[in-house]
């Protein structure tokens, strides 16, 4: 089994982290690629990034209907694309965010996300809303560390998520934490002896999902919304396919 994880953003280094998880994760026979987009944002941590990582990403998730992936992962927070996403792929694709919310909620009566800075905790606590996860989710909280901190090993940024994982036990009386970000992937074992309670990482648990379901056989419906988009011209960044 072939299955293609694509961060949304262009940094190469947080890319090759969530490979390496993803890979430590994945069961013999399953092969793991992950890719980013070369014209996207660095980092995605607001609105405007969010939807400019889109185009870039749809073009991978193309690229790899062309190659044969039995499913995919949008290794990011925001799950940007997803619903577009599945409208590409024939296999299933998983967004990390709904892929680790739906986890929590099956090992604990419920979770506090940490993310990165506070300004990303709207777009959280929306998809939370979305899937069904606000009554399982006490809060959304912020370790005010930018995503690209997290490739920066003297930037402090594993102290103060674990500080924030802490207050997030503690104040919010939450059973788990479910990381915030795809760059937090590498802190997840480290973080789960620290605080010895479930440490959801949505990289590892989407590979797993998307794992399960393409063993199992089950593939996007195609009925209804997620059918292939009309054939119309698209031109300039509009052309998601190569
Ligand atoms: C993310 C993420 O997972 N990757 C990225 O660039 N931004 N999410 C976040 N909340 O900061």
């Amino acid at each position: 089994m072939k299955i293609l994880i694509v961060n949304p953003n262009s940094t190469a280094s947080m890319t090759a982290k969530i490979g390496a998880v993803a890979t430590e994760v994945a069961a013999p026979g399953t092969t793991v690629t992950a890719v980013n987009p070369t014209d996207s944002p660095a980092s995605i941590e607001c609105h405007t990034e969010e939807a400019l990582c889109v185009p870039g990403l749809l073009r991978c998730i193309q690229d790899g209907e062309a190659q044969g992936y039995d499913a995919y992962v949008i290794a990011c927070f925001g799950d940007p694309g997803l619903e577009a996403a599945r409208e590409l792929a024939k296999g299933t694709v998983i967004g990390i965010a709904e892929a680790a919310m739906h986890a929590a909620s099956l090992v604990a009566p419920s979770f506090s996300v940490v993310t990165t800075l506070a300004r990303t905790t709207g777009m959280a606590w929306h998809l939370a809303e979305r899937y069904g996860m606000q009554r399982f989710c006490k809060n959304v909280r912020a370790a005010d560390v930018p995503v690209l901190d997290l490739e920066d090993p003297s930037k402090n940024a594993r102290t103060l998520i674990r500080d924030e994982c802490l207050r997030a036990l503690q104040e919010d009386r939450s059973e788990a934490i479910v990381l915030g970000c795809a760059g937090m992937t590498d802190l997840c074992r480290w973080l789960s002896a620290e605080l010895d309670v479930p440490v959801i990482d949505g990289v590892s648990v989407a590979v797993k999902f998307a794992e399960s379901l393409a063993t199992l056989g089950l593939k996007t419906s195609k009925l209804g919304p997620w059918a292939p988009p009309p054939v119309k011209p698209l031109c300039g960044l509009a052309r998601i396919a190569r």
